[in-house]
């Protein structure tokens, strides 16, 4: 028989990550089209450039996605981080998207394989973010309890599922028979839910933000987006455009530049509205919707030193990024690798370092792109932030390292390249 016995961290990773993305297919038809037009996109930029692979092979860049998940507080969080160790996916970086130019009351992290070896045979990762409720400034203290009490109620996890969770991450593998199960298990976590949803509780923690009614709102959290990777993102977006597909205004990240592509680009569409029911206060339920999930892209280039770094966020300060490229960026993979702008294996300017993790700015956007309504800023400026929340907070309240994205990449730059 050629059944495996065992199956490898990375090939659970893999299934998690295809198992998520055909429900997603299911739950959000246009993920579906998106999905195809990037396959589309990827293909023609093969045949047109010679040197595509520079930042990935086809195989991979085709089969790579990232997703979104929001919980609701450092237990929640801590559960998340348990399940996703089963699957080689590590806690990477720190966002807090509350000091973004659009405020959102969210910290996040991303959990994502952090071995280069793990990444070339499965790059899943999922931006994650934790509500803010210890933040003033959104929630005085009388909703901060209501909030955590309903959050301290709710279970996002069935608990058999984070102990095979736990004996997976410890055992390394995870026997075949099982498999299946635990990674059904694992997808369904992330589902829409059906349940009712209680109207006037959201309605109040809507007049907050958005986002505290979706991720408190409700009774279990659910994937909001299931990203595919292109070669050529503005081809992308183009195409969905003539699809009649209406995405956002602009390219979130870098401007397209002839020099190397550096970082993240990405862009998005708010999917439809998905038919809810809610329960009133006298108790009846009625049907409704909510726009809560939507479509993204990102295109991802060569990884940015925190050199490279500060002439990006001073590129991006300019009127025009675009047009003030140059004055910060050389137009070569070889000049950035002399004036250590990014990070290359072995310095060799052929073997780029893909950027692996998220921009703080482009994810304010997206979400802030995909809401409703926007933060009430207006207590923003009466109320200071005492939360004290930070990578080292975020860490202790999980339990876990939070790996420093820089560091990781600059591990990579030792290796040789291959
Ligand atoms: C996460 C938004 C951030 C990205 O790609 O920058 C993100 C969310 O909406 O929950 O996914
Ligand atoms: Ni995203």
């Amino acid at each position: 028989m050629s059944h495996p016995h065992k199956l490898a961290i990375w090939q659970l990773r893999a299934q998690f990550a295809a198992g998520l993305s055909a429900m997603y297919a299911a739950e959000v038809p246009a993920y579906g089209t998106l999905v195809q037009v990037s396959q589309e996109v990827n293909r023609d930029y093969v045949t047109r450039d010679p040197d595509a692979g520079r930042l990935g092979s086809l195989q991979r860049v085709t089969a790579e996605r990232h997703g979104a998940i929001r919980v609701g507080s450092p237990a929640e969080l801590a559960a998340v981080a348990e399940l996703f160790a089963a699957f080689g996916m590590l806690p990477v970086g720190y966002y807090d998207l509350r000091s973004a130019r659009s405020p959102i009351p969210v910290v996040s992290t991303a959990f994502r394989p952090i071995d280069a070896d793990e990444l070339a045979r499965n790059p899943f990762r999922v931006f994650t973010s934790m509500l803010a409720t210890g933040d003033p400034r959104y929630f005085d203290a009388g909703l901060r309890a209501r909030v955590e009490a309903f959050l301290a109620h709710r279970r996002l996890f069935d608990p058999a599922l984070l102990a095979t969770a736990r004996t997976v991450a410890a055992d390394g593998y995870c026997d075949a028979d099982a498999a299946p199960t635990f990674v059904a298990a694992a997808v369904a976590a992330f589902a829409l839910s059906t349940e009712p949803i209680d109207k006037a509780w959201y309605e109040e923690l809507s007049r907050v933000s958005a986002v505290a009614a979706d991720i408190a709102g409700v009774g279990s959290t659910h994937i909001n987006h299931l990203t595919p990777r292109v070669l050529d993102i503005d081809d992308l977006y183009g195409r969905m455009t003539r699809r009649a597909i209406t995405m956002i205004d602009a390219i979130q990240g870098p401007p397209r530049t002839d020099g190397p592509a550096v970082l993240l680009r990405q862009t998005s569409f708010r999917a439809l509205d998905e038919p809810r029911l809610f329960r009133g206060e006298d108790g009846t339920v009625s049907a409704g919707g909510l726009r809560v999930r939507f479509g993204e892209v990102e295109a991802r280039g060569v990884a940015l030193t925190p050199l490279g770094r500060q002439r990006y966020d001073a590129a991006m300060a300019a009127t025009d990024p675009a047009q003030a490229w140059s004055d910060y960026f050389p137009s070569t993979d070889a000049q950035m690798a002399a004036q250590g702008l990014a990070y290359y294996r072995g310095g060799d300017p052929s073997a780029p370092i893909v950027y692996e993790d998220f921009l703080p700015a482009s994810a304010a956007g997206i979400f802030r792109s995909n809401l409703d309504r926007d933060t009430n800023a207006n207590d923003l400026i009466s109320r200071v932030d005492d939360s004290g929340y930070d990578i080292e907070w975020l860490a202790g309240a999980i339990g876990r390292d939070i790996h420093d994205p820089y560091a990781l990449y600059e591990a990579l730059a030792q290796e040789a390249p291959r």
